[in-house]
């Protein structure tokens, strides 16, 4: 079993107060450029790449489904078991200047009951739902571009949120400039946003969606060919939605025998 270093006290301290944690430059220039090239690819050229790297997470990009800085968050926030962390969606957001893209939709925010949002601290540790795991391979500038956030939303009371906090210039927001390679980890329940992209190169993030074994959001839409592409230890993560204890040799006995007892 991989060891990971655990989140420090000031990086969980600031995720649990924010709802989001930025690591700057993780990956070197030789672990983007393979990639980047996917990513290209994929909007470009997409036939040219083998049936497995057309389907995200598949090809080059598989290297970041357990990257050990992930990890280390998803196990201080959603479980520190790796067979109860699922992956249920992955896309790539490019975007360019004056593209079209929607931009500014701020969306979720507000303490959830629903399983899918939930966010909840309790005997000293988070227990987050449904997490966005964005890898920037290009750079990106304050304010021109990335994803925005209200701090802190994850857990504030009052709902709806007043409208005119969702302004852009409403000073609530925070926004973040990065090299290419960073890694930004955000729970979907902080209140955040798309911006409108305002700077020449062009946005190239990878959008990993993760969440609890228990719970998915997301309707999967992988293909085959990529899961069974992938190392058994980056499959299941594709596991469907079920407590990992039903793959042990109890249950699979009795499901057996539960089949010969409707067979009779
Ligand atoms: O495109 C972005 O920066 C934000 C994406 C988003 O809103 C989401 O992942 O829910």
């Amino acid at each position: 079993m991989t060891e990971y270093t655990p989140m420090t006290e000031e990086e969980r301290f600031l995720f649990d107060l924010k709802g989001y944690i930025l690591f700057p430059a993780v990956l070197s220039e030789d672990e983007i450029a393979p990639i980047k090239e996917q990513c290209v690819k994929l909007r470009t050229d997409r036939e040219s790449l083998p049936t497995e790297a057309q389907c995200l997470p598949g090809g080059a990009a598989s290297v970041l489904i357990d990257h050990p800085a992930i990890m280390r968050v998803l196990h201080s926030i959603i479980d520190d078991e790796t067979e109860k962390i699922r992956l249920e969606g992955c896309f790539l957001s490019w975007r360019e200047r004056n593209d079209g893209h929607k931009g500014w939709t701020p969306h979720a925010g507000g303490k959830s009951v629903n399983p899918n949002y939930s966010y909840q601290y309790h005997n000293g540790r988070i227990h987050a739902g449904m997490t966005r795991v964005v890898w920037e391979l290009n750079g990106v500038e304050q304010d021109r571009g990335g994803t925005a956030f209200i701090p802190g939303s994850h857990k504030s009371n009052f709902r709806p949120f007043p409208e005119c906090f969702d302004a852009r210039d409403s000073g609530v927001w925070d926004t973040y400039g990065c090299p290419p390679g960073s890694l930004l980890i955000f729970s979907e329940a902080v209140r955040h946003t798309a911006c409108p992209w305002e700077q020449d190169d062009p946005r190239c993030a990878l959008f990993f969606c993760y969440n609890h074994i228990n719970v998915r959001h997301h309707k999967p839409d992988f293909t085959d060919e990529m899961l069974g592409s992938l190392s058994e230890a980056h499959r299941r993560f594709f596991n469907d939605v079920y407590h990992p204890q039903f793959d042990g040799e109890k249950w699979r006995k009795r499901r057996e025998g539960n089949k010969q007892k409707a067979a009779v």
